[in-house]
C-alpha cells in the first residue's frame, strides 16, 4: 500500500525536520530578535496540534510577550524566515527551511492591538499572505515547498492602507504530511510585535484563534498521498484593502492565449461561519488550469480578481516579480527585478 510507506517515510522524516519562523527582516533589513516571540526550550521547534488549544495562537508560551517592538512603515514588504532550529548551520540555505514530507501551506495573519509587548493573541486576526498548493499531487509543490526555494523566506506587503498602532503579526506552516489522520496537521507558528507607521486608517475584520481552524476542515484534515488539483486553504481570504500585493493567490487559474494573458483568481476561503463548500475543477489539455470556487453565505467576503498582480503597473521594492508559477507583475514599480532562484524573482534597488 502506497500510502503506508508514504506515511512511514513521513514519520522517519519528520522529527528531524521541526521547524521555527525565527527571523524578521523589514524591506530587507534584519530586525533581530528583539520583536519575535521566539519559541523556546527543547521542543521549540515542535509542531501545535490541537487547533482548539490557544497554543494555536502563537505557539507554546507565545501568549507571553517580549520587551521589544519593531517599526513597519505601511506598504513595507516584512520577511519572517523559517529555520529547522537556532543553529547557525541550519540556518544555511542549503538546508531546508522545512523539509523532510512537511508540505503545507503559508500563510501569514495580523491582528491590532493595544500593546504588542503584552497582547495575548485573542483578538481577530487577518490574514495577509496565503500560499497553499502551487502545483501536482502527492505530494505536490507547495507554499513550504516555495519557502525552501527561497532560503526560508517569507516576503509579505503589510497593507498600505492599515491604521497605524501595534499589531502581532502570526506566521505559519501547516504541514500536511499526517494529516490524513484528525488532528494530524501540523502547526509551525511564532507570533512578532511590530508597531505599524503610516498608512491609512483600514481596521479589517478578522477571526479568532483558537475557532477559526477545525479539526475537520478539508484543508486540515487532508490526505497528501493521493491525487488533487485543488486544496482549500484553512482560514479566511487574504484582506484585499489596502493595495498590499504578493504571492497570496490559493488558487490559481492561468489562462495562456496567443498573447500570453494571464490573470490571477484569488478564491474566497471560507469564513468560521461557513458550511458550504463548492468546489469545480477544469482541466483543458495544454495548460493546467485550476479553479476553485468557495461558496460562502457571509456577505462580507468578497472574491478577488487580479490581472497581472495585486497592484497595477509591477511590483513594490522587494516585492515578487517572477518565478515558476507566478502570474503576477513582473515589473519593478521600483527597483529592479533580480532573480534569487527558479522560483522567486524579486524588486531589489
Ligand atoms: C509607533 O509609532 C508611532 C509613530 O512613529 C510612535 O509615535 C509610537 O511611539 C510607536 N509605538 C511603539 C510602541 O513603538
Ligand atoms: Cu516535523
Amino acid at each position: 500500500m502506497k500510502k503506508t510507506v508514504a506515511v512511514l517515510a513521513a514519520s522517519v522524516a519528520g522529527a528531524s525536520a521541526h521547524s521555527i519562523f525565527q527571523k524578521l527582516a523589514v524591506n530587507g533589513v534584519d530586525q533581530g530578535t528583539s520583536c519575535i516571540r521566539l519559541p523556546q526550550g527543547p521542543t521549540a521547534n515542535f509542531p501545535v496540534t490541537l487547533v482548539s488549544s490557544n497554543d494555536i495562537r502563537c505557539n507554546v508560551g507565545g501568549s507571553t510577550g517580549v520587551s521589544g517592538v519593531c517599526n513597519v512603515a505601511a506598504g513595507s514588504t516584512i520577511t519572517v524566515e523559517m529555520h529547522p532550529t537556532y543553529s547557525a548551520a541550519d540556518q544555511s540555505c542549503s538546508v531546508e527551511a522545512i523539509g523532510g514530507e512537511h508540505h503545507g501551506p503559508v500563510q501569514v495573519y495580523m491582528q491590532k492591538v493595544t500593546d504588542a509587548t503584552t497582547a495575548d493573541g485573542s483578538g481577530a486576526w487577518f490574514k495577509v499572505y496565503a500560499e497553499g498548493l502551487i502545483s501536482g499531487y502527492n505530494p505536490g509543490y507547495w507554499g513550504t515547498d516555495h519557502m525552501n526555494a527561497n532560503c526560508g523566506k517569507v516576503n509579505v506587503v503589510v497593507p498600505t492602507g492599515l491604521a497605524p498602532g501595534n499589531y502581532l503579526v502570526r506566521a505559519e506552516v501547516i504541514a500536511l504530511h499526517s494529516a490524513f489522520q484528525p488532528n494530524g496537521a501540523q502547526f509551525y507558528i511564532t507570533c512578532y510585535q511590530i508597531n505599524v507607521t503610516g498608512g491609512g486608517s483600514e481596521n479589517p475584520s478578522g477571526v479568532l484563534l483558537p475557532g477559526a481552524y477545525s479539526s475537520t476542515d478539508p484543508g486540515i484534515y487532508w490526505d497528501l498521498y493521493r491525487s488533487f488539483s485543488t486544496y482549500p486553504i484553512p482560514g479566511p481570504t487574504v484582506y484585499s484593502g489596502g493595495g498590499g500585493s504578493g504571492p497570496t493567490s490559493t488558487a490559481r487559474t492561468t489562462t495562456t492565449s496567443s498573447k500570453t494573458t494571464t490573470s490571477t483568481t484569488l478564491a474566497t476561503v471560507r469564513t468560521s461561519t461557513v458550511s458550504s463548500t463548492t468546489r469545480t475543477t477544469t482541466t483543458p489539455t495544454t495548460t493546467r488550469t485550476t479553479t476553485t470556487t468557495t461558496k460562502t453565505t457571509t456577505p462580507s467576503t468578497t472574491t478577488r480578481t487580479t490581472t497581472t498582480g495585486g497592484s497595477s503597473g509591477g511590483a513594490p521594492l522587494y516585492g515578487q516579480c517572477g518565478g515558476i508559477g507566478w502570474t503576477g507583475p513582473t515589473s519593478c514599480v521600483s527597483g529592479t527585478c533580480v532573480v534569487t532562484n527558479p522560483y522567486y524573482s524579486q524588486c531589489m534597488p
